[in-house]
């Protein structure tokens, strides 16, 4: 093939994009919760060893586009749009009357806010350092943060706590610091319940995102199950209003089953958020697009979280890879992560209505029939039965691949 010139390459990426079929329209998009973060679009494709390979992007240039996908609803840290030094002061009332504006425009929703807390110098020893005046100041942020949201719409306010912790043990004494974590979260709680009142909505979903490393070398709360033990420790005070935004693959990260993490949040009722991607066990926090490198586990924890009525946000936090161009993040990255995740849910629909699935998990949930004070009746009575369990991994995998459907391959 002879090399494609510049300014061919996007019309053939279009033709392929269309050859692969299966996309859905805006309208099919818009009616699931699919939030798009003002962040992940706006990604250079930095990092500690990479130059960025695309162009900053205008939140009004996100929403347009989110907008033109049909993602209807945007997400925000505080500081991605509105700069650290204007924070609290005239010029942020600017911008949020302007980005109020744009999502009218645009007919998207605000759906959640989060606070910064990990890339100023003003949290190099975290948000719940030693000095009063940085707790104080985080406390102040919080409140602001909430209050953007309240101001925009929103519904969700996310902490990650990457900062929490240190890099060096032994200089930092944990029991004190969670508690001024906890510190933290009260005033935004307080704060929350003020400005509802206030405007008479209703108070929002506060939700603890855990990481298990980076940025910090050690973290305090890494996963999702030491975020449940932080909100039943007694050290908060408004307990119902916190719960858990998981993302996939930081409890892949510490290499844990995503779907049993999931089960254990919705065990205590507190998976509020969902941030939704893909990437490697035990690895850093590549954030790759949701279904490209573990569609099978993805359609399992889909399976979990419909069977279970879950009807949060499915929050896009993921980076579009720096081999993808500006025009890429919008014309491929986010259509095709999100035509992903539709398929997968209603694959998901199909997992709980296949007959075959149904009829397995029935029988097995029946029993063989043993005496239950003879274990060797049991063993013996459910021996043939429990074939069922690679009967089912078999069935997900043809649902997956659409053998279910007829599509078969002649050898
Ligand atoms: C940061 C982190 C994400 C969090 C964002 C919310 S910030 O990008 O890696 O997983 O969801 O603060
Ligand atoms: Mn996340
Ligand atoms: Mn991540």
């Amino acid at each position: 093939m002879a090399p494609i010139p510049v300014n061919q390459q996007q019309s053939l990426v279009e033709r392929l994009l269309a050859a692969c079929g299966g996309a859905y329209t805006p309208e099919q998009r818009r009616k699931y919760f699919i939030t798009g973060p003002q962040w992940a679009a706006a990604y250079e494709g930095h990092a500690v060893f990479h130059a960025p390979t695309r162009k900053p992007v205008s939140f009004e240039t996100v929403m347009e586009h989110y907008a033109e996908i049909g993602i209807g609803h945007w997400t925000t840290h505080d500081t991605d749009v509105i700069p650290t030094d204007a924070i609290g002061t005239a010029k942020q009332d600017e911008i949020v009357g302007a980005i109020g504006a744009c999502l009218k425009k645009n007919g998207l929703q605000c759906s959640m806010v989060t606070t910064e807390t990990f890339h100023h110098p003003v949290w190099a020893a975290s948000a719940a350092a030693e000095a009063p005046e940085v707790r104080a100041y985080a406390a102040s942020r919080l409140a602001n943060t909430v209050n953007i949201g309240h101001e925009l719409g929103a519904s969700y306010v996310v902490y990650w706590p990457g900062s929490l912790g240190y890099q060096i043990q032994g200089a930092v004494e944990e029991v004190q610091t969670l508690g001024w974590f906890a510190d933290g979260m009260n005033a935004a709680c307080e704060a929350d319940i003020a400005t509802a009142k206030k405007m008479g909505r209703p108070t929002m979903k506060h939700c603890l995102e855990a990481k298990p490393f980076e940025p910090q070398a050690e973290i305090l709360l890494p996963t999702s199950d030491a975020m449940l033990a932080f909100i039943f420790s007694g050290l908060l005070k408004h307990p119902d209003m916190v719960g858990l935004n998981p993302e996939y693959l930081h409890e892949l990260m510490w290499g844990a089953a995503p779907r049993a993490a999931l089960a254990r949040a919705l065990m205590c009722k507190k998976l509020f958020h969902f941030d939704i991607n893909d990437g490697y066990r035990l690895k850093h926090d590549v954030d790759i697009a949701v279904g490209l490198i573990n569609p099978l586990d993805w359609l399992n924890v889909l399976v979990l979280l419909r069977s279970h009525g879950y009807n949060g946000p499915f929050n896009l936090d993921y980076k579009p890879p720096r081999t993808t161009s500006n025009w890429g993040v919008f014309a491929v990255s986010f259509t095709t992560a999100v035509d992903r995740f539709i398929t997968l849910w209603e694959m998901a629909g199909e997992v709980m209505e296949d007959t075959i699935i149904r009829e397995a998990s029935d029988a097995l949930r029946a029993g063989g029939g043993g005496d239950p004070k003879d274990v060797k009746s049991i063993v013996e009575a459910n021996k043939e039965l429990l074939n069922l369990h690679e009967l089912i991994g078999h069935r997900l995998f043809q649902i997956l691949v659409g053998a279910h459907k007829g599509r078969v391959y002649s050898v």
